[in-house]
């Protein structure tokens, strides 16, 4: 169903726990980790717990966990002190825009220039 976790998604095993993440926070709607691969010096992913395969449908689905998403995004961006700066806030949509992992997720970027249009 809609929002149920998933036996194969990766998202949703970090969500429960079942594999580790470097969590920075934590909301009851949401979890924000730093990636496992970092394009800049801070690269955290913020995702909702529950699962959606990307941001329009969470944003379809549930407007309210979407802008808990965005709201964590500022979040960790004034955490990490990269927001006077400037960062970035990504998502990735469909696979012919670099999604890999089929959870909604919002990437944060920062700390470093960020060249516009992205690759
Ligand atoms: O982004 C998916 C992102 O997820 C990509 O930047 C790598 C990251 N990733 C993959 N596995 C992990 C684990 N286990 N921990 C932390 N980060 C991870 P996309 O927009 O789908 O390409």
């Amino acid at each position: 169903m809609a929002g149920e976790p998933q036996a194969d998604c990766l998202f949703c095993k970090i969500v429960a726990g079942e594999v580790p993440a470097t969590v920075v926070r934590e909301t009851p709607t949401t979890v924000a980790f730093r990636d496992i691969n970092p394009q800049a010096p801070t690269h955290v992913l913020v995702i909702p717990r529950v699962h959606y395969p990307d941001a329009a449908s969470l944003a379809a689905a549930e407007p309210a966990v979407a802008a808990d998403v965005l709201r964590e995004a500022a979040q960790v961006a004034a955490e990490d002190k990269v927001d006077a700066g400037g960062y970035r806030v990504v998502f990735n949509t469909g696979a012919g825009a670099g999604q890999t992992v089929f959870h909604a997720h919002a990437h944060v970027l920062g700390g470093r220039g960020l060249q516009w249009p992205p690759g």
